[in-house]
């Protein structure tokens, strides 16, 4: 096969589903970066962590979105107990079928690399692999041995045999995966099989132009869940777009969510595998799986969209969305159709130049579009925030409106919507030079002790 050949693998399932990361306290991301993208290209579903992630997040993150395999480097060391600690957590939590790949340059030893393949470790690719196999090749044979992997195995369709609840990681995965892939019949019966809930759980659709903060500001909800409502179990399906050419995709969102750490959330990242919209097809039957077992909210996060984009009212019950400041000149709001219907609309970014006016601008346009002319400022749906922002008051502002819809909990903000409090305060702005003062202050008193006793001692 040519180095450049172009090669598509997909499976029975649809595409090969890849979690790439750089190990735990290593920040070289260059070679994942590079791999992630021909991984990608060659058609897979590529959902990336970014660096120093721990043995623990990458194996929650692989059952979650029930992936073919996980594709790590490591260069730091400790690499032998990292891949194999994967191991064992994959095997403990009955993923013995998800295939780990690795690379680490001249820092794992072709002894090391023995070890790791006795361990279980599908392949670990050495410089030498490179030289041989190519860059393309070392894609390909990875892909390849990724899409052996039947995630609907006779197996695993046997463990769907009863209730499960949110906790059964595993086991919801399988079932969001029959959700994208399964025919009508054979989902329903899977869902059945395992439904431990009838309640009607709320669905919060999160929609907005790419970029504006959408996976932010969810992952600051998160944290306000968990404070206000601990134990309350929370599922988010966030939709990014599948590449047309190759069928595959890097689904990024989850990079955004410091959150997940706590087992109470449960992520899945959705391709848009051809709905030709910022949902996917199945983004409705992945909602049902999650009411199915037991979640008490679910979330959803569309891709980035345009004007005239309003999909996300199709699946959920409240939504909302994000945009910031900017979206153009002023009649540009006009066209804006989720300013129509958005239960409530969130200027993010709003320490940026230019954002003041623009709430101005938009509140205005949401009074004219909803004939609320009375209404005071305040009282409008209209949120201005700082998701990058500790503690921001209109996160907080914005997770009241969102609990209140869905009857949870919520604490009261602290700070003013819109203050921008910067990563220092101001009141220790200065905070270096008062150190210099006082290490001056403090040489000087020294010397001058130190004189007097010379005096003394002559
Ligand atoms: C680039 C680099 C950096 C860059 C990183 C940029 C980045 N964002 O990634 C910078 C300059 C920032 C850096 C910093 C440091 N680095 Co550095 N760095 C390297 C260097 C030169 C190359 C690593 C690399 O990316 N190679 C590119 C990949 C594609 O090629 P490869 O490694 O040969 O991998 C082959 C295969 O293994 C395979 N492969 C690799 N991974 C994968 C994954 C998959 C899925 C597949 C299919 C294949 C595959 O592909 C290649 C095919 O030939 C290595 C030395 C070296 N020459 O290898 C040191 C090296 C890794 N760094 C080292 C060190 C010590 C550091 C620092 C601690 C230095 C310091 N004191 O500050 C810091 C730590 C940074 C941190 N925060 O973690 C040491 C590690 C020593 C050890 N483990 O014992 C090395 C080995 C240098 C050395 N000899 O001392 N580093
Ligand atoms: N300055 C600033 N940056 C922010 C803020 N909120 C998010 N960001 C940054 O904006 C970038 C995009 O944020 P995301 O949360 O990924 O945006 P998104 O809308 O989910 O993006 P897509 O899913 O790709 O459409 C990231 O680099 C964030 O760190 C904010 O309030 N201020
Ligand atoms: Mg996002």
């Amino acid at each position: 096969m040519a180095e450049d050949e172009e090669v598509v693998f997909t499976t029975s399932t649809g595409p090969v589903r890849v979690i790439t990361a750089a190990s735990l306290f290593d920040g070289h991301d260059a070679a994942i970066n590079v791999m992630r993208r021909l991984i990608q290209s060659s058609g897979a579903e590529v959902i990336h962590l970014g660096h120093d992630q721990s043995a623990k997040a990458v194996v929650d993150c692989a059952i979650q979105e029930d992936a073919h395999a996980v594709a790590l480097t490591s260069y730091q060391g400790g690499h032998v107990e990292y891949f194999t600690y994967i191991r064992e957590l994959l095997d403990e939590a009955g993923c013995e079928h998800v295939r780990i790949f690795g690379g680490g340059g001249g820092t794992i030893t072709p002894p090391e690399i023995r070890t790791l393949h006795q361990s279980g470790i599908s392949k670990i690719y050495s410089p030498d692999d490179g030289r041989t196999m190519g860059l393309m090749g070392m894609i390909h044979h990875l892909m390849g041995l990724a899409g052996e992997v039947d995630l609907v195995g006779e197996d695993r369709m046997k463990s769907l045999d009863g209730p499960i609840t949110p906790d059964d990681m595993a086991k919801v995965g399988l079932l969001l995966t029959l959700s994208e892939s399964a025919d009508e019949k054979a989902f329903k019966a899977a869902v059945e099989a395992c439904r431990s809930s009838d309640r009607d759980v709320p669905v919060i659709g999160f929609t907005g132009t790419g970029g504006a903060g959408k996976s932010s500001l969810l992952d600051e909800l998160m944290l306000r869940i968990q404070r206000d409502n601990p134990g309350k179990k929370v599922c988010l399906l966030c939709v990014d777009p599948t590449r047309k050419r190759t069928g595959g995709a890097l689904l990024g969102d989850r990079i955004r969510m410091n959150s997940l750490s706590n087992n109470d959330l449960y992520m899945r990242s959705l391709a848009s595998r051809g709905s030709g919209s910022e949902i996917s097809a199945n983004l409705d039957r992945a909602i049902e799986v999650a009411k199915a077992v037991g979640f008490d909210l679910i979330f959803c996060e569309t891709s980035g969209i345009g004007q005239g984009s309003d999909a996300i009212t199709t699946v959920a019950d409240h939504s909302l969305y994000v945009m910031t400041a900017e979206f153009g000149a002023h009649t540009q709001l006009e066209k804006i159709e989720m300013l129509d219907v958005a239960d409530v609309v969130i200027l993010n970014k709003y320490e940026k130049r230019g954002s003041e006016d623009a709430l101005r601008a938009i509140r205005k346009q949401v009074r004219r579009n909803r004939n609320m002319f009375d209404v005071a400022d305040e009282e409008l749906p209209v949120v201005a925030s700082i998701a990058s922002q500790f503690a921001d008051g209109g996160v907080d502002r914005l997770w009241q409106k969102v609990a209140a819809m869905v009857g949870f909990e919520a604490s009261e903000p602290v700070d003013a919507m819109g203050e921008r409090k910067g990563v220092i305060p101001p009141e220790r702005i200065h905070y270096l030079s008062e150190i210099a003062v006082h290490v001056r202050d403090y040489h000087a008193a020294n010397s001058e002790v130190a004189e007097q006793l010379r005096l003394c001692q002559h």
